[in-house]
């Protein structure tokens, strides 16, 4: 009878606890994004890569996963040094089209208000340049 009244006193404690704080605390997530040239005519080893598939560039990480309401802070790294090496961070869903000028880094924020998966891309080299935002409903 002891041990069980300890549980419970030990359950009010916590519920207490979690009472006092706010439900939905905002939350900021921040990011650091680089651009990756998979296969780049700039690099002389990959010429047959080149010549078969084209270049070949991604986003690492591809996949960015957060909460409903969280602030998404990415900082993103183009590293591809050419005077035509511009990239793009699109994401259509949330209405960011981030211009990525050679060698530059930019710096991306908003509020993730919208649950569900977002595409982005970048507008000069589709279909493999690509990723997904991932927002995780609240509840
Ligand atoms: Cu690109």
């Amino acid at each position: 009878m002891r041990k069980l009244s300890f549980i419970a006193a030990g359950i009010v404690f916590t519920a207490g606890l979690l009472g006092a704080a706010p439900a939905f605390a905002a939350t900021t997530r921040s990011f650091n994004m680089q651009t990756v040239a998979w296969a780049s005519k700039d690099n002389p080893a990959q010429k047959r890569v080149v010549a078969k598939f084209g270049e070949v560039y991604g986003f690492t990480p591809g996949t960015i996963v957060v909460d409903q309401g969280d602030h998404v802070v990415l900082h993103i790294r183009n590293l591809e040094g050419g005077g035509d090496d511009g990239h793009t961070l699109t994401i259509p869903g949330y209405g960011i089209n981030q211009s990525l000028p050679p060698l530059s880094t930019e710096t991306v924020s908003f509020t993730a208000d919208k649950a569900g998966v977002f595409p982005f891309h970048c507008e000069f080299h589709q279909p493999w340049m690509s990723g997904e935002l991932v927002v995780l409903p609240t509840r």
